[in-house]
């Protein structure tokens, strides 16, 4: 299964490597043809290239759109050494075997990702690369495909391990990395396509991811795991700066997504808002009237889950609030930037991972969602519903006081984040109870209550953190029990979509709970 390589085609956009690799090449003793700037390159430092022109006798043509789409290139690659028709097409038409394919794609990403407009994009779009690519990997048989310049010295090894050969193996695993290659470059095309359309719609593209990092392991130590970016240029995890600390887990990734997405529905107008996550839930989220209060109101809600957790920040961290941050042990910090002072204190704990982005996300903003189930992708538009004031309907004989008004509001934006049945329990713009991920509402309920008990006691407190209250539910209460366990904590008021089969019961509870009720037609499912 050794197939050997006497001549190589080479064509990058990126030259990174390619002189160290043509040289290692030529010295042993491959032929190198080329494409116009590689061969320039090439020829340059010295080497002994072949133009690609002078094989499919062609000039390259139309601004290049036309350069390596010939039967002498794709002939080349594609024939079967071992069959004898192919041997006879290969002599009739006086086609020379490829037997090594160096290619890396035009960067169609990265002209996006730098905001470039539609038609410089157009022209970025690869055509004879990801052709070769597809045709080399197709016939990993005999032909070696390198589509990443990580890969020359790998490649150069082998060829030594070999006497100038390469294994099967070997050229399989190139050939699996080509079309993750050409299978993620497309898909890159058609998010762009979708999203230059506005037409994010999970009915009519494909998508992919490129390799951002191998993690050291997945959700437990047992799992391989692997984090891909989709080339957005979306402030959040994926984009952000790491300023300190180790390196990002897989669970570390996921929750600090689900931190800052939260965090990012308070906006800069909003004043300073703090979100803490544990496994991908808030434990406390809250406003101050400054970012070192926020932070702290928002430990106040669950001091003991707060531990080891993740947490964002809807501003520029400050010394005053990386002091309040650095008195117990937390994961993760992001934020939309950090001053030089507050710099100084993280960087006394080494281990805390510190992320910067670039302002916050846009929580309306169009994107998509993909989960995975057993055999299938599941996707959809990401949940960027946002509530209109004046959609709401006041439901009871009770109207909500303005202060009501305000934490309901509140409580309906962090609900949202919270995995369903999501129960939300919220005083002054802060959380004070979370009930998450239970597979009964009511039960949803009662653990936030029962939370915001505990907590009372550890604050040293007399009455239930619940006390005088809102309540947020992400979905309708299908009866009243629910709704009773918020008022016997201790909540006023209580937001809720509506559109339950038995709505009149759950408002007539609430009427004779003297509990004032809004509906706000929008659920915020979230699984
Ligand atoms: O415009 S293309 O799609 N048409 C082609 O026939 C073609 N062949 C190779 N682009 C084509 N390429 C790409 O040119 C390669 O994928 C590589 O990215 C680039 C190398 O060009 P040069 O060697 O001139 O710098």
């Amino acid at each position: 299964d050794l197939a050997p390589v006497r001549r190589a085609l080479l064509s990058v956009s990126d030259k990174t490597g390619l002189i160290e690799l043509g040289r290692a090449l030529s010295e042993r003793s491959v032929e190198l043809v080329s494409t116009g700037g590689s061969a320039k390159t090439l020829r340059e430092a010295g080497l002994d290239v072949r133009d690609v022109v002078e094989i499919t006798g062609f000039p390259e043509m139309m601004d290049g759109r036309v350069k390596t789409l010939h039967p002498m290139v794709h002939g080349g690659l594609l024939a079967l050494r071992d069959k004898d028709e192919h041997v006879t097409a290969m002599t009739k038409h006086g086609i020379g075997p490829i037997d090594l394919l160096v290619v890396n794609l035009y960067p169609f990403e990265e002209t996006v990702a730098k905001g470039t407009d539609y038609d410089t994009c157009i022209e970025n779009i690869d055509i004879g690369g990801p052709a070769m690519i597809r045709a080399a990997a197709k016939n990993h048989a005999f032909v070696s495909v390198v589509v990443d310049v990580e890969d020359y010295q790998p490649l150069l090894a082998e060829l030594d391990a070999h006497d100038g050969q390469t294994t099967y193996a070997f050229r399989q695993n190139l050939a699996l990395t080509a079309y993750a290659r050409t299978g993620a470059y497309d898909a890159a095309v058609s998010s762009w396509m979708a999203n230059a359309l506005a037409q994010e719609t999970p009915r009519r593209r494909a998508f992919a991811g490129k390799l951002a990092q191998g993690l050291r392991y997945g959700e437990n130590p047992h799992q391989t795991a692997a984090f891909y970016t989709d080339g957005s240029a979306r402030p959040g995890v994926a984009t952000a700066a790491q300023v300190q600390g180790k390196e990002l887990s897989y669970n570390n990734i996921n929750d600090t997504d689900a931190a800052f997405e939260l965090v990012s529905e308070f906006r800069p107008e909003d004043g300073p808002a703090c979100a803490i996550i544990k496994h991908a839930n808030p434990c406390g989220v809250a406003r101050g009237d400054s970012l070192r209060e926020a932070y702290m109101r928002a430990f106040d809600c669950d001091r003991t889950s707060a531990f080891g957790g993740i947490i964002a920040l809807n501003r520029a961290l400050d010394a005053a609030t990386a002091e309040e941050i650095a008195q117990i042990f937390t994961e993760v910090v992001i934020a939309p930037g950090a001053d030089d002072a507050a710099r100084e204190v993280f960087a006394k704990k080494k281990n805390l991972r510190l992320l910067t982005t670039e302002g916050l996300a846009n929580p309306t903003e169009a994107a998509l969602m993909i989960k995975q189930v057993s055999g299938g992708y599941l996707v959809q538009d990401k949940d960027n519903g946002a509530l209109d004031p004046h959609d709401l309907k006041v439901v009871t004989k009770r109207k909500p006081t303005d202060q009501e008004m305000t934490d309901m509001l509140f409580a309906w934006r962090v609900a949202k984040h919270v995995k369903s049945n999501a129960i939300v329990y919220v005083k002054d713009g802060a959380t004070v109870g979370v009930g998450a991920g239970q597979m009964s509402r009511v039960d949803s309920c009662r653990i936030a209550a029962r939370k915001a008990e505990d907590m009372a006691k550890e604050l040293g407190l007399d009455h239930p953190l619940t006390q005088g209250s809102v309540v947020a539910s992400d979905a309708f209460f299908p009866f009243a029990d629910g709704l009773l366990t918020a008022a016997e904590a201790g909540a006023s008021a209580v937001i809720q979509p509506g559109g339950s089969m038995r709505d009149d019961d759950v408002i007539a509870a609430a009427n004779e709970a003297g509990l004032a009720m809004v509906l706000t037609g929008m659920r915020h499912f979230r699984h």
